[in-house]
């Protein structure tokens, strides 16, 4: 019992060093008018590979050890992306936010982690068909915070593809419930992983 008091103090202590952390960054660059903020979160099961895709697409790394995220953790990385309509580059700074995947948390973390977010990467894992299943309550507790906000489905570990259990028609017809679109992906080999980010920052920067 004292343990797992001990574990959800912590738990609680990191989001708000994190959620502070989030607001200190978001401060600094209050400043410079050309920057823009964007505020994306990944959503997911536990061991989906969510963390796996933040360090493959900012800093192009893979690990095979699984180290779960407790409670949240915030990486920033700074892009151009373009504007379709003025057709010009702008400068933005993607504030990605990476939650645990333990539904348990999902509702008492929502409100802080989901509040203000623009945009969403929404990863299953290929191999596991309850992730897929399970992302329905993820962009539910999601959008109850956020409301609509453009979405990406991601079936991650595809370059595992002996163990694959979700057919790529599955996803995409899950994500069209949605109105969103899917991308196979692979946080090891990198594959798609560019793609996956530029899409959601597109959907976000030029709406239809
Ligand atoms: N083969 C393969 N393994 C992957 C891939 N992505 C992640 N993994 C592995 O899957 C495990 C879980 O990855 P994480 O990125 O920690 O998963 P997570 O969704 O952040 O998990 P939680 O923080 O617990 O919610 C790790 O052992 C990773 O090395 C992938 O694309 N291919
Ligand atoms: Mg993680």
């Amino acid at each position: 019992m004292g343990i797992r008091r001990d574990y959800a103090v912590q738990t609680f202590f990191r989001l708000l060093t994190h959620t502070l952390d989030a607001q200190g960054v978001v401060e600094s660059l209050a400043e410079s008018n050309d920057t823009k903020k964007l505020k994306i979160c990944l959503v997911g099961d536990v061991g989906v590979g969510k963390t796996s895709m933040i360090r493959r697409y900012v800093l192009d790394v893979f690990d095979d050890k699984y180290i779960a995220t407790i409670g949240t953790k915030v990486t920033k990385k700074e892009i151009e992306a373009k504007n379709a309509k003025t057709g010009e580059t702008q400068k933005i700074v993607l504030l990605i936010w990476d939650i645990m995947g333990q539904p348990s948390f999902r509702e008492v973390l929502r409100e802080a982690y989901f509040y203000g977010a623009e945009g969403a990467l929404a990863v299953c894992d290929l191999t596991s068909k309850e992730s897929l299943g399970e992302l329905r309550y993820w962009v539910k507790a999601m959008t109850s915070t956020t409301g609509e906000i453009p979405i990406v489905f991601l079936g991650n570990k595809y370059d595992l593809k002996d163990d694959v259990r979700i057919d790529s028609k599955d996803l995409e017809v899950f994500a069209m419930k949605h109105g969103a679109p899917a991308l196979l992906t692979s946080a090891k080999t990198g594959y798609n992983v560019e793609n996956a980010f530029a899409n959601l920052v597109d959907m976000i920067l030029n709406p239809d």
